[in-house]
């Protein structure tokens, strides 16, 4: 096989300073920024400030639909560190440490080494996207996720020419997650993509939800939004990405093979053997909500579909 290099990542997607320096200019022309102004001049440009953190959404990359409620995203979740019950992240994670944070990146790349959250951060601008959230249990949401494509760190650490799949492995803490105690999953939570799914622009590594940081029920402070698959492909709270050769054994895997297929994309036609997968309920869209039928590769078909080309989508599920 090959051995192929990425590229440098250009200077010029390694943000900040500049587009930071011309947003201050922005605000100063705008007169936000002036050292006399009063309080309430001050206000508006804390405003743009914040939001700028968490950039701006990307139309090219958002869905056209109703939000679900802030509410209804932070406070129904599957976490199951937490427990079990949709209520369970938001409720029991209070003890959950997510300062400080780091991230290893190890095994087949050419520059493996440990990132602190500020690091991460760093590597491109942050925008804002809205993507449909399809869970495997036939719901799904439409949520506005603040982060940036995965491919800007995997162009840093430079995968190796045997980096055929990438490992995404959950932290565990013990005393702060209530739902380790249930061994359902063989603890930590690990999910995987193939390399070009994980370099996919579509791919987002996810900081904040909601013009906000991360609440702990939805993966905080960092975790993965893959739209076209099924909600458990996007691990949540990551402390460890690691490139390797051979197709890891993730979680669902590992616990329901003939239930929970690797490659995890949304598809109508293959029903999960114990229910159909054709229709969704959108979450807090009140309980009379009509289902709406469920789109290949949850809308996204147009993007992904050639990832799978010459694949058996049925066997592959
Ligand atoms: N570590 C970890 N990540 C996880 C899960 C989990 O139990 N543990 N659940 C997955 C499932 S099944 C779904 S549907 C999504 C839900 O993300 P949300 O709660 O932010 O909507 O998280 C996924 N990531
Ligand atoms: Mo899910």
């Amino acid at each position: 096989m090959s051995r192929f290099r990425f590229p440098e990542i250009p200077g010029s997607q390694i943000t900040p300073e500049s587009v930071w320096q011309s947003r201050r200019q922005w605000l100063r022309q705008a007169g936000l920024l002036a050292a006399s102004a009063g309080a309430a001049a001050l206000l508006p440009a804390r405003a743009a400030l914040a939001s700028s953190e968490w950039g701006v959404r990307n139309p090219a990359f958002s869905v056209d639909a109703d939000l679900t409620p802030e509410k209804s995203v932070t406070t129904y979740n599957n976490f199951y560190e937490f427990g079990t019950g949709k209520t369970d992240p938001s409720t029991r994670s209070g003890k959950f440490r997510i300062q400080p944070w780091q991230v290893a990146v190890e095994g087949e790349v050419l520059n493996p080494g440990v990132f602190d959250l500020d690091d991460l951060k760093r590597l491109a601008a942050m925008e804002e996207r809205v993507y449909r959230l399809r869970c495997v249990e036939a719901w799904s949401m439409v949520i506005p996720w603040n982060g940036f494509p995965l491919e800007a760190l995997i162009r840093k650490v430079q995968p190796t020419g045997n980096a055929r799949y990438v490992e995404f492995v959950t932290d565990v803490q013990p005393d702060a997650m209530p739902g380790l105690a249930t061994r359902i999953i063989d603890w930590p939570y690990v999910e995987a993509l193939r390399l070009d799914e994980a370099m996919h622009p579509l791919t987002l590594l996810a900081f904040g939800v909601y013009g906000k940081a991360l609440p702990v029920a939805n993966g905080a402070p960092l975790r993965l939004v893959v739209p076209w698959k099924y909600g458990f492909k996007s691990g949540k709270s990551i402390v460890k990405i690691r490139f390797v050769e051979k197709q890891p054994v993730t979680s669902w895997v590992k616990i329901a093979p003939e239930e929970y297929g690797f490659y995890a994309n949304v598809n109508p036609e293959v029903a999960h053997p114990r229910w159909s997968q054709a229709t969704e309920r959108q979450i807090g869209q009140g309980v009379f909500a009509p289902r709406v039928p469920t789109l290949m590769f949850n809308g996204y078909a147009d993007q992904v579909a050639s990832l799978y080309a010459g694949l058996d989508l049925r066997r592959n599920y």
